[in-house]
Protein backbone atom coordinates (compact mmCIF):
# COMPACT_ATOMS: atom_id res chain seq x y z
CA UNK A 1 0.00 0.00 0.00
CA UNK A 2 2.70 2.43 0.79
CA UNK A 3 4.47 1.77 -2.74
CA UNK A 4 1.45 2.42 -4.28
CA UNK A 5 1.14 5.96 -2.88
CA UNK A 6 4.41 6.54 -3.48
CA UNK A 7 4.05 5.31 -6.96
CA UNK A 8 1.02 7.99 -6.63
CA UNK A 9 3.08 10.72 -5.34
CA UNK A 10 5.65 10.44 -7.93
CA UNK A 11 2.74 10.27 -10.97
CA UNK A 12 1.36 13.98 -9.46
CA UNK A 13 4.85 15.21 -8.60
CA UNK A 14 5.73 14.38 -12.77
CA UNK A 15 2.76 15.56 -13.64
CA UNK A 16 3.06 18.97 -11.99
CA UNK A 17 6.62 19.21 -12.93
CA UNK A 18 5.59 18.37 -16.92
CA UNK A 19 2.68 20.93 -17.20
CA UNK A 20 4.77 24.14 -16.46
CA UNK A 21 6.23 24.60 -19.51
CA UNK A 22 2.35 24.12 -20.72
CA UNK A 23 0.97 26.18 -18.34
CA UNK A 24 -1.81 26.41 -16.02
CA UNK A 25 -4.40 24.65 -18.08
CA UNK A 26 -2.53 21.38 -17.77
CA UNK A 27 -2.35 21.03 -14.69
CA UNK A 28 -4.57 17.71 -14.00
CA UNK A 29 -4.53 18.19 -10.46
CA UNK A 30 -6.74 21.44 -10.41
CA UNK A 31 -8.75 20.31 -13.90
CA UNK A 32 -9.82 17.02 -11.47
CA UNK A 33 -11.02 18.91 -8.58
CA UNK A 34 -12.71 21.47 -10.92
CA UNK A 35 -14.52 18.68 -12.27
CA UNK A 36 -15.17 17.21 -8.86
CA UNK A 37 -16.45 20.58 -8.31
CA UNK A 38 -18.59 20.63 -11.49
CA UNK A 39 -20.20 16.61 -10.67
CA UNK A 40 -20.60 17.35 -6.97
CA UNK A 41 -24.36 17.47 -6.42
CA UNK A 42 -26.07 20.51 -4.54
CA UNK A 43 -26.42 21.35 -1.99
CA UNK A 44 -23.10 20.25 -1.07
CA UNK A 45 -21.08 22.30 -3.77
CA UNK A 46 -23.38 25.24 -2.51
CA UNK A 47 -21.86 24.91 0.97
CA UNK A 48 -18.36 24.35 -0.19
CA UNK A 49 -17.60 27.36 -2.80
CA UNK A 50 -20.41 29.56 -1.71
CA UNK A 51 -20.68 29.08 2.04
CA UNK A 52 -17.17 27.51 3.12
CA UNK A 53 -15.37 29.71 0.76
CA UNK A 54 -11.39 29.36 0.22
CA UNK A 55 -12.13 26.92 2.81
CA UNK A 56 -14.28 24.84 1.22
CA UNK A 57 -11.82 24.67 -1.38
CA UNK A 58 -8.86 23.25 0.43
CA UNK A 59 -11.10 20.87 2.13
CA UNK A 60 -12.01 20.08 -1.38
CA UNK A 61 -8.28 19.80 -2.73
CA UNK A 62 -7.66 17.62 0.50
CA UNK A 63 -10.10 15.15 -0.10
CA UNK A 64 -9.16 14.78 -3.74
CA UNK A 65 -5.55 13.75 -2.03
CA UNK A 66 -7.29 11.34 0.29
CA UNK A 67 -8.99 9.72 -2.72
CA UNK A 68 -5.88 9.26 -4.16
CA UNK A 69 -3.59 8.12 -1.77
CA UNK A 70 -6.62 5.63 -0.94
CA UNK A 71 -7.17 4.58 -4.61
CA UNK A 72 -3.25 4.50 -4.71
CA UNK A 73 -2.74 2.05 -1.77
CA UNK A 74 -5.13 -0.43 -2.92
CA UNK A 75 -3.53 -0.01 -6.55
CA UNK A 76 -0.68 -0.62 -5.17
CA UNK A 77 -1.67 -3.90 -2.59
CA UNK A 78 -3.25 -5.44 -5.87
CA UNK A 79 0.14 -5.13 -7.94
CA UNK A 80 1.77 -8.08 -6.04
CA UNK A 81 -0.95 -10.58 -6.37
CA UNK A 82 -2.88 -9.85 -9.55
CA UNK A 83 -0.53 -7.96 -11.70
CA UNK A 84 -0.88 -5.46 -13.45
CA UNK A 85 -3.96 -4.77 -12.01
CA UNK A 86 -2.14 -2.10 -9.99
CA UNK A 87 -0.58 -0.69 -13.05
CA UNK A 88 -3.53 -0.32 -15.07
CA UNK A 89 -5.43 1.15 -12.30
CA UNK A 90 -2.21 4.05 -12.39
CA UNK A 91 -3.23 3.62 -16.27
CA UNK A 92 -6.64 4.64 -15.53
CA UNK A 93 -5.91 7.26 -13.52
CA UNK A 94 -3.96 8.76 -16.03
CA UNK A 95 -6.49 8.86 -18.57
CA UNK A 96 -9.05 10.47 -16.07
CA UNK A 97 -6.48 13.21 -15.65
CA UNK A 98 -6.25 13.56 -19.20
CA UNK A 99 -9.70 13.57 -19.82
CA UNK A 100 -10.71 15.97 -16.81
CA UNK A 101 -8.06 18.20 -18.50
CA UNK A 102 -9.40 18.26 -22.04
CA UNK A 103 -12.74 18.93 -20.81
CA UNK A 104 -11.93 22.43 -19.45
CA UNK A 105 -12.54 25.23 -21.78
CA UNK A 106 -9.22 26.28 -23.51
CA UNK A 107 -7.25 23.42 -23.39
CA UNK A 108 -5.55 21.92 -26.44
CA UNK A 109 -4.89 17.89 -27.15
CA UNK A 110 -1.05 18.65 -25.89
CA UNK A 111 -2.50 20.08 -23.05
CA UNK A 112 -3.11 16.49 -21.79
CA UNK A 113 0.86 15.05 -21.85
CA UNK A 114 1.30 15.88 -18.07
CA UNK A 115 -1.62 13.60 -17.15
CA UNK A 116 0.33 10.77 -19.03
CA UNK A 117 3.25 11.60 -17.94
CA UNK A 118 3.15 11.45 -14.68
CA UNK A 119 0.61 8.02 -15.31
CA UNK A 120 3.82 6.52 -16.80
CA UNK A 121 6.56 7.98 -13.90
CA UNK A 122 3.36 6.37 -11.50
CA UNK A 123 3.64 2.88 -13.27
CA UNK A 124 7.59 2.32 -13.65
CA UNK A 125 7.67 3.54 -9.93
CA UNK A 126 5.27 0.92 -8.79
CA UNK A 127 6.70 -1.74 -10.94
CA UNK A 128 10.22 -1.15 -9.89
CA UNK A 129 8.69 -0.90 -6.13
CA UNK A 130 7.40 -3.97 -6.36
CA UNK A 131 9.96 -5.79 -8.10
CA UNK A 132 12.79 -4.46 -6.08
CA UNK A 133 10.85 -5.30 -2.47
CA UNK A 134 7.58 -7.28 -2.95
CA UNK A 135 7.97 -9.50 -5.58
CA UNK A 136 5.68 -12.31 -5.81
CA UNK A 137 7.00 -16.25 -5.71
CA UNK A 138 6.24 -16.90 -9.26
CA UNK A 139 8.43 -13.51 -9.90
CA UNK A 140 12.03 -13.59 -11.24
CA UNK A 141 14.23 -16.02 -9.01
CA UNK A 142 16.78 -13.44 -9.51
CA UNK A 143 15.88 -11.27 -6.87
CA UNK A 144 17.03 -12.12 -3.04
CA UNK A 145 14.14 -12.24 -0.93
CA UNK A 146 16.11 -12.34 2.49
CA UNK A 147 18.47 -10.00 2.40
CA UNK A 148 19.45 -8.49 5.42
CA UNK A 149 17.66 -5.22 6.47
CA UNK A 150 15.36 -5.59 3.04
CA UNK A 151 12.15 -4.37 5.31
CA UNK A 152 13.91 -1.18 6.24
CA UNK A 153 15.94 -0.95 2.89
CA UNK A 154 12.11 -1.07 1.49
CA UNK A 155 10.40 1.34 4.06
CA UNK A 156 13.67 3.74 3.31
CA UNK A 157 13.31 3.71 -0.68
CA UNK A 158 9.68 4.18 -0.61
CA UNK A 159 9.33 6.99 1.75
CA UNK A 160 12.49 8.38 -0.28
CA UNK A 161 10.28 8.06 -3.48
CA UNK A 162 7.36 9.73 -1.38
CA UNK A 163 9.45 12.70 -0.49
CA UNK A 164 10.48 13.06 -3.68
CA UNK A 165 6.86 13.16 -5.15
CA UNK A 166 5.84 15.16 -3.35
CA UNK A 167 8.46 17.62 -3.10
CA UNK A 168 8.16 17.73 -6.84
CA UNK A 169 3.90 18.36 -6.74
CA UNK A 170 4.51 21.61 -4.02
CA UNK A 171 7.81 22.72 -6.22
CA UNK A 172 6.17 22.47 -9.41
CA UNK A 173 2.73 23.75 -8.53
CA UNK A 174 4.93 26.81 -7.21
CA UNK A 175 6.68 26.99 -10.33
CA UNK A 176 3.87 26.75 -12.21
CA UNK A 177 2.23 29.53 -10.69
CA UNK A 178 4.79 32.17 -10.72
CA UNK A 179 5.43 31.33 -14.66
CA UNK A 180 1.31 31.23 -15.32
CA UNK A 181 1.02 34.63 -13.15
CA UNK A 182 -0.34 37.83 -14.77
CA UNK A 183 0.98 40.30 -11.57
CA UNK A 184 2.81 41.22 -13.92
CA UNK A 185 0.39 42.00 -16.25
CA UNK A 186 -1.33 43.60 -14.19
CA UNK A 187 1.06 45.75 -12.39
CA UNK A 188 2.14 47.11 -15.61
CA UNK A 189 -1.57 48.09 -16.18
CA UNK A 190 -3.17 51.83 -15.40
CA UNK A 191 -6.72 52.44 -14.87
CA UNK A 192 -8.01 54.80 -17.16
CA UNK A 193 -9.62 57.74 -15.54
CA UNK A 194 -13.23 58.92 -16.45
CA UNK A 195 -13.68 62.47 -18.00
CA UNK A 196 -16.16 62.89 -15.06
CA UNK A 197 -15.27 61.47 -12.08
CA UNK A 198 -17.75 59.83 -9.56
CA UNK A 199 -19.21 62.46 -6.58
CA UNK A 200 -16.59 62.19 -4.08
CA UNK A 201 -17.80 60.18 -1.07
CA UNK A 202 -18.52 62.52 2.07
CA UNK A 203 -17.00 61.68 5.20
CA UNK A 204 -20.59 61.88 6.77
CA UNK A 205 -21.60 58.16 5.02
CA UNK A 206 -19.85 56.77 8.12
CA UNK A 207 -21.35 57.48 11.12
CA UNK A 208 -19.60 58.51 14.55
CA UNK A 209 -18.96 56.46 17.64
CA UNK A 210 -18.76 53.08 16.54
CA UNK A 211 -16.33 51.02 14.98
CA UNK A 212 -17.67 49.49 11.57
CA UNK A 213 -16.73 48.54 8.29
CA UNK A 214 -15.34 51.25 5.72
CA UNK A 215 -18.13 52.35 3.45
CA UNK A 216 -15.47 51.43 0.35
CA UNK A 217 -14.00 47.78 1.22
CA UNK A 218 -10.68 47.90 0.99
CA UNK A 219 -9.72 45.60 -1.97
CA UNK A 220 -7.67 43.03 0.02
CA UNK A 221 -10.68 42.99 2.14
CA UNK A 222 -13.18 42.52 -0.66
CA UNK A 223 -15.33 39.19 -0.20
CA UNK A 224 -14.46 36.62 -3.20
CA UNK A 225 -16.63 33.86 -4.10
CA UNK A 226 -16.29 31.64 -7.12
CA UNK A 227 -15.60 28.10 -8.38
CA UNK A 228 -12.12 28.57 -9.28
CA UNK A 229 -9.31 26.34 -7.82
CA UNK A 230 -6.67 28.27 -9.64
CA UNK A 231 -7.11 31.93 -10.38
CA UNK A 232 -7.37 31.94 -13.99
CA UNK A 233 -4.87 34.30 -15.43
CA UNK A 234 -5.46 36.39 -18.67
CA UNK A 235 -2.93 38.61 -19.91
CA UNK A 236 -4.84 41.82 -21.38
CA UNK A 237 -3.16 41.10 -24.94
CA UNK A 238 -4.93 37.57 -24.77
CA UNK A 239 -8.59 38.90 -23.34
CA UNK A 240 -10.96 38.78 -26.10
CA UNK A 241 -14.67 40.09 -25.35
CA UNK A 242 -17.04 38.45 -28.14
CA UNK A 243 -20.49 39.51 -28.29
CA UNK A 244 -22.79 37.36 -30.12
CA UNK A 245 -25.86 35.91 -30.04
CA UNK A 246 -29.49 37.72 -30.88
CA UNK A 247 -27.32 40.57 -32.17
CA UNK A 248 -27.49 42.71 -35.36
CA UNK A 249 -23.76 42.14 -35.55
CA UNK A 250 -21.04 39.99 -33.82
CA UNK A 251 -17.96 42.03 -32.22
CA UNK A 252 -15.01 40.80 -30.77
CA UNK A 253 -13.42 43.44 -29.14
CA UNK A 254 -9.54 43.54 -27.80
CA UNK A 255 -8.36 44.89 -24.67
CA UNK A 256 -7.08 48.15 -25.95
CA UNK A 257 -10.36 48.64 -28.49
CA UNK A 258 -12.37 49.64 -24.90
CA UNK A 259 -10.43 52.65 -24.80
CA UNK A 260 -13.14 54.17 -27.41
CA UNK A 261 -15.89 53.86 -24.94
CA UNK A 262 -16.38 56.45 -22.14
CA UNK A 263 -15.00 55.90 -18.69
CA UNK A 264 -17.17 55.40 -16.02
CA UNK A 265 -16.97 55.36 -12.01
CA UNK A 266 -19.01 53.69 -10.05
CA UNK A 267 -19.63 53.30 -6.52
CA UNK A 268 -21.34 49.82 -6.23
CA UNK A 269 -22.20 47.20 -3.32
CA UNK A 270 -21.97 43.60 -4.21
CA UNK A 271 -23.66 40.74 -2.53
CA UNK A 272 -23.66 37.04 -2.92
CA UNK A 273 -27.26 35.09 -2.96
CA UNK A 274 -25.37 32.47 -0.02
CA UNK A 275 -24.76 35.30 2.16
CA UNK A 276 -26.98 34.22 5.16
CA UNK A 277 -28.59 36.87 7.68
CA UNK A 278 -26.34 38.31 9.29
CA UNK A 279 -23.19 37.32 7.18
CA UNK A 280 -20.59 39.32 5.28
CA UNK A 281 -20.32 38.26 2.03
CA UNK A 282 -21.10 42.27 1.01
CA UNK A 283 -18.49 44.31 0.02
CA UNK A 284 -18.73 47.76 -2.03
CA UNK A 285 -15.96 48.80 -4.36
CA UNK A 286 -15.03 52.06 -6.88
CA UNK A 287 -15.33 50.21 -9.99
CA UNK A 288 -14.33 51.66 -12.89
CA UNK A 289 -15.13 50.64 -16.31
CA UNK A 290 -17.46 50.69 -19.38
CA UNK A 291 -21.37 50.59 -19.38
CA UNK A 292 -21.97 47.35 -21.33
CA UNK A 293 -24.88 48.93 -22.85
CA UNK A 294 -22.78 51.02 -24.62
CA UNK A 295 -20.90 47.74 -25.59
CA UNK A 296 -23.88 46.05 -26.50
CA UNK A 297 -25.32 49.04 -28.73
CA UNK A 298 -22.48 48.57 -30.87
CA UNK A 299 -23.73 44.97 -31.59
CA UNK A 300 -27.74 45.66 -31.79
CA UNK A 301 -29.86 44.04 -29.49
CA UNK A 302 -32.72 41.88 -30.78
CA UNK A 303 -36.15 43.18 -29.54
CA UNK A 304 -36.86 39.57 -28.82
CA UNK A 305 -33.58 39.31 -26.34
CA UNK A 306 -34.31 39.25 -22.64
CA UNK A 307 -31.14 37.95 -21.07
CA UNK A 308 -27.39 38.44 -21.85
CA UNK A 309 -25.55 34.84 -20.83
CA UNK A 310 -21.93 35.95 -20.00
CA UNK A 311 -19.31 33.52 -19.80
CA UNK A 312 -15.72 33.85 -17.95
CA UNK A 313 -12.35 32.09 -19.15
CA UNK A 314 -12.60 29.00 -17.18
CA UNK A 315 -16.29 28.48 -17.90
CA UNK A 316 -18.17 30.04 -15.52
CA UNK A 317 -22.08 31.35 -16.62
CA UNK A 318 -24.24 34.24 -15.51
CA UNK A 319 -27.74 35.32 -17.00
CA UNK A 320 -28.68 38.90 -16.65
CA UNK A 321 -31.71 40.27 -17.81
CA UNK A 322 -31.13 43.16 -20.44
CA UNK A 323 -33.41 45.39 -18.80
CA UNK A 324 -30.43 45.66 -16.15
CA UNK A 325 -28.09 46.59 -18.32
CA UNK A 326 -29.61 48.64 -20.45
CA UNK A 327 -31.64 50.70 -17.85
CA UNK A 328 -29.23 53.22 -17.13
CA UNK A 329 -27.71 51.87 -13.52
CA UNK A 330 -23.96 51.68 -13.43
CA UNK A 331 -23.84 48.12 -15.17
CA UNK A 332 -19.93 47.96 -16.19
CA UNK A 333 -17.78 46.01 -17.52
CA UNK A 334 -15.03 46.55 -14.98
CA UNK A 335 -11.34 46.79 -14.79
CA UNK A 336 -10.58 48.52 -12.54
CA UNK A 337 -11.64 48.68 -8.50
CA UNK A 338 -10.57 51.65 -6.06
CA UNK A 339 -8.58 53.09 -8.72
CA UNK A 340 -6.54 50.06 -9.30
CA UNK A 341 -6.86 46.77 -11.70
CA UNK A 342 -9.11 44.62 -10.76
CA UNK A 343 -7.09 41.97 -8.18
CA UNK A 344 -6.76 38.86 -10.23
CA UNK A 345 -9.03 36.62 -7.83
CA UNK A 346 -11.43 39.74 -8.77
CA UNK A 347 -11.65 39.46 -12.55
CA UNK A 348 -8.46 41.12 -14.13
CA UNK A 349 -8.16 42.13 -16.23
CA UNK A 350 -11.94 42.39 -16.60
CA UNK A 351 -15.64 41.69 -15.17
CA UNK A 352 -19.25 42.18 -15.23
CA UNK A 353 -20.42 44.60 -12.25
CA UNK A 354 -24.47 45.21 -11.94
CA UNK A 355 -26.03 47.14 -8.98
CA UNK A 356 -29.12 45.28 -7.51
CA UNK A 357 -28.68 41.89 -8.82
CA UNK A 358 -26.77 38.97 -6.43
CA UNK A 359 -23.21 38.02 -7.89
CA UNK A 360 -24.14 34.91 -9.18
CA UNK A 361 -26.61 36.40 -11.81
CA UNK A 362 -24.53 39.38 -12.85
CA UNK A 363 -20.96 39.45 -11.72
CA UNK A 364 -19.04 37.35 -14.22
CA UNK A 365 -15.31 37.77 -13.17
CA UNK A 366 -12.54 36.97 -16.23
CA UNK A 367 -15.36 37.74 -18.60
CA UNK A 368 -14.46 37.04 -21.80
CA UNK A 369 -18.20 36.41 -23.87
CA UNK A 370 -21.58 37.86 -23.79
CA UNK A 371 -24.29 36.12 -25.48
CA UNK A 372 -27.35 38.03 -26.15
CA UNK A 373 -29.98 35.03 -25.68
CA UNK A 374 -33.35 34.45 -24.13
CA UNK A 375 -34.57 33.40 -20.60
CA UNK A 376 -36.50 30.40 -21.81
CA UNK A 377 -33.46 29.16 -24.09
CA UNK A 378 -30.09 29.56 -21.96
CA UNK A 379 -29.67 28.53 -18.09
CA UNK A 380 -26.63 29.54 -16.01
CA UNK A 381 -24.15 27.82 -13.79
CA UNK A 382 -26.12 28.43 -11.15
CA UNK A 383 -29.33 28.06 -12.16
CA UNK A 384 -28.51 24.65 -13.75
CA UNK A 385 -28.50 23.59 -10.00
CA UNK A 386 -32.01 24.87 -8.90
CA UNK A 387 -31.35 28.56 -7.77
CA UNK A 388 -33.55 31.27 -9.37
CA UNK A 389 -33.16 32.38 -12.40
CA UNK A 390 -33.40 36.10 -11.78
CA UNK A 391 -32.02 37.25 -8.56
CA UNK A 392 -32.32 40.99 -7.64
CA UNK A 393 -30.99 41.95 -4.13
CA UNK A 394 -33.33 41.82 -1.13
CA UNK A 395 -33.58 44.50 1.62
CA UNK A 396 -31.21 43.45 4.39
CA UNK A 397 -29.78 44.94 7.34
CA UNK A 398 -27.08 43.51 9.75
CA UNK A 399 -25.51 44.66 13.29
CA UNK A 400 -21.85 44.30 13.30
CA UNK A 401 -21.52 45.96 17.04
CA UNK A 402 -22.13 44.67 19.42
CA UNK A 403 -20.47 41.39 18.42
CA UNK A 404 -23.02 37.80 19.94
CA UNK A 405 -22.21 37.90 23.89
CA UNK A 406 -20.05 40.81 23.91
CA UNK A 407 -20.05 42.68 27.17
CA UNK A 408 -21.54 45.89 27.42
CA UNK A 409 -20.92 48.35 30.44
CA UNK A 410 -23.54 49.80 32.30
CA UNK A 411 -23.58 53.54 30.32
CA UNK A 412 -23.62 54.87 27.27
CA UNK A 413 -22.86 52.75 24.45
CA UNK A 414 -23.01 52.98 20.33
CA UNK A 415 -24.35 49.84 18.35
CA UNK A 416 -24.19 50.02 14.28
CA UNK A 417 -24.44 48.05 11.03
CA UNK A 418 -24.70 48.14 7.55
CA UNK A 419 -28.19 48.26 5.59
CA UNK A 420 -28.52 47.29 1.81
CA UNK A 421 -30.67 47.32 -0.84
CA UNK A 422 -29.05 48.15 -4.39
CA UNK A 423 -30.76 49.61 -6.51
CA UNK A 424 -33.81 50.66 -4.45
CA UNK A 425 -31.40 52.36 -1.54
CA UNK A 426 -31.85 52.87 1.85
CA UNK A 427 -34.65 55.00 3.46
CA UNK A 428 -34.33 54.25 7.27
CA UNK A 429 -33.05 51.85 9.79
CA UNK A 430 -35.11 50.77 12.74
CA UNK A 431 -33.48 49.34 16.23
CA UNK A 432 -35.45 47.61 18.68
CA UNK A 433 -33.79 46.15 21.97
CA UNK A 434 -35.35 43.11 23.78
CA UNK A 435 -39.25 43.51 22.78
CA UNK A 436 -39.28 47.07 22.90
CA UNK A 437 -40.92 49.80 20.83
CA UNK A 438 -38.44 50.54 16.74
CA UNK A 439 -36.69 53.31 17.26
CA UNK A 440 -35.30 54.88 14.66
CA UNK A 441 -31.33 54.24 14.06
CA UNK A 442 -28.92 57.55 12.90
CA UNK A 443 -28.36 57.14 9.39
CA UNK A 444 -24.95 57.45 7.80
CA UNK A 445 -25.28 59.71 4.47
CA UNK A 446 -26.53 58.42 1.72
CA UNK A 447 -23.92 57.76 -1.22
CA UNK A 448 -25.95 56.45 -4.18
CA UNK A 449 -29.41 53.48 -4.27
CA UNK A 450 -26.72 51.33 -5.80
CA UNK A 451 -24.64 51.53 -2.16
CA UNK A 452 -25.39 49.84 1.44
CA UNK A 453 -25.85 52.62 4.10
CA UNK A 454 -23.71 52.38 7.41
CA UNK A 455 -26.17 52.79 10.53
CA UNK A 456 -25.66 53.49 14.37
CA UNK A 457 -27.53 53.30 17.62
CA UNK A 458 -26.80 55.26 20.61
CA UNK A 459 -28.18 53.65 23.64
CA UNK A 460 -28.52 53.46 27.55
CA UNK A 461 -27.14 50.28 29.09
CA UNK A 462 -29.44 50.24 32.06
CA UNK A 463 -30.52 46.56 33.02
CA UNK A 464 -27.62 44.08 33.96
CA UNK A 465 -27.97 40.60 32.06
CA UNK A 466 -28.98 39.22 28.40
CA UNK A 467 -30.21 41.57 26.09
CA UNK A 468 -31.19 40.83 22.37
CA UNK A 469 -30.98 43.75 19.29
CA UNK A 470 -32.86 43.75 16.52
CA UNK A 471 -32.64 45.54 13.16
CA UNK A 472 -34.54 46.04 9.95
CA UNK A 473 -34.43 48.27 7.41
CA UNK A 474 -36.68 50.26 4.71
CA UNK A 475 -35.82 50.87 0.91
CA UNK A 476 -36.99 53.79 -0.89
CA UNK A 477 -39.88 52.61 -2.21
CA UNK A 478 -41.00 52.23 1.68
CA UNK A 479 -41.37 48.35 1.88
CA UNK A 480 -40.11 47.35 5.56
CA UNK A 481 -37.17 44.22 5.11
CA UNK A 482 -39.40 41.02 5.92
CA UNK A 483 -39.17 39.41 9.29
CA UNK A 484 -40.04 36.44 7.30
CA UNK A 485 -36.72 34.01 7.68
CA UNK A 486 -36.33 32.05 4.42
CA UNK A 487 -32.87 30.71 3.48
CA UNK A 488 -30.53 31.40 0.71
CA UNK A 489 -31.93 29.07 -1.27
CA UNK A 490 -33.11 30.08 -4.24
CA UNK A 491 -33.09 33.89 -4.27
CA UNK A 492 -31.57 34.85 -1.22
CA UNK A 493 -32.16 34.82 2.64
CA UNK A 494 -34.86 36.96 4.45
CA UNK A 495 -34.94 37.80 7.74
CA UNK A 496 -34.49 39.87 10.96
CA UNK A 497 -30.63 39.64 11.77
CA UNK A 498 -30.56 39.41 15.42
CA UNK A 499 -27.71 39.49 18.49
CA UNK A 500 -27.73 38.60 22.21
CA UNK A 501 -25.02 40.69 24.15
CA UNK A 502 -25.02 41.53 27.87
CA UNK A 503 -25.16 44.02 29.95
CA UNK A 504 -22.76 44.18 32.97
CA UNK A 505 -23.45 45.67 36.08
CA UNK A 506 -21.75 47.62 38.34
N1 LIG B 1 -15.80 33.57 -13.31
C1 LIG B 1 -16.58 33.61 -12.22
N2 LIG B 1 -17.21 34.75 -11.90
C2 LIG B 1 -18.01 34.82 -10.81
C3 LIG B 1 -18.22 33.68 -10.00
C4 LIG B 1 -17.56 32.47 -10.37
O1 LIG B 1 -17.69 31.42 -9.72
N3 LIG B 1 -16.74 32.47 -11.48
N4 LIG B 1 -19.03 33.76 -8.90
C5 LIG B 1 -20.01 34.84 -8.86
C6 LIG B 1 -20.58 35.03 -7.53
S1 LIG B 1 -21.59 33.79 -6.97
C7 LIG B 1 -20.37 36.16 -6.79
S2 LIG B 1 -21.22 36.44 -5.36
C8 LIG B 1 -19.42 37.20 -7.24
C9 LIG B 1 -18.42 37.56 -6.18
O2 LIG B 1 -17.51 38.51 -6.67
P1 LIG B 1 -16.19 38.80 -5.85
O3 LIG B 1 -15.50 37.49 -5.63
O4 LIG B 1 -15.39 39.77 -6.66
O5 LIG B 1 -16.64 39.42 -4.55
O6 LIG B 1 -18.69 36.78 -8.38
C10 LIG B 1 -19.47 36.17 -9.38
N5 LIG B 1 -18.63 35.99 -10.53
MO1 LIG C 1 -22.54 34.49 -5.06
Amino acid sequence: MLGGIAAAAVALGAAQLAAIPLGAQADARTAVGSTVIDLTPNPIRDWLLQTLGSGGKLFLSVTVLIAIAAVAAIAGSLETPRRPVGSLIFVLAGALGAAAVLSRSGTAPLDALPAAVGAVCGVLTLRFLVRRFWPDASDDPGVVRDEPNAGRRATLVTLGLLTVGAASGVVGSMVGRWTSSVAGDRSAFTVPRPATPAPPIPAAVTPDGVALPRFVTPATDFFRVDTALAVPQLRRDDWQLRIHGMVDREIVYEFDDLTAFDVVDAVVTLTCVSNPVGGDLISTGVWTGYRIADLLARSGIRPDADMVLSTSVDGFTAGTPVEALTDGRDALLAVGLNGEPLPLEHGYPARLVVPGLYGYVSATKWVVDLEVTRFDRAQAYWTRQGWAPRAPIKTQSRIDVPRPGQQVPVGPVTFGGVAWAQNRGVRAVKVRIDHGPWRPAELGAPYSNETWRLWSFPWQAERPGTHTITVRATDNTGAVQTAQRVGTVPDGATGWHTVDFTVTGD
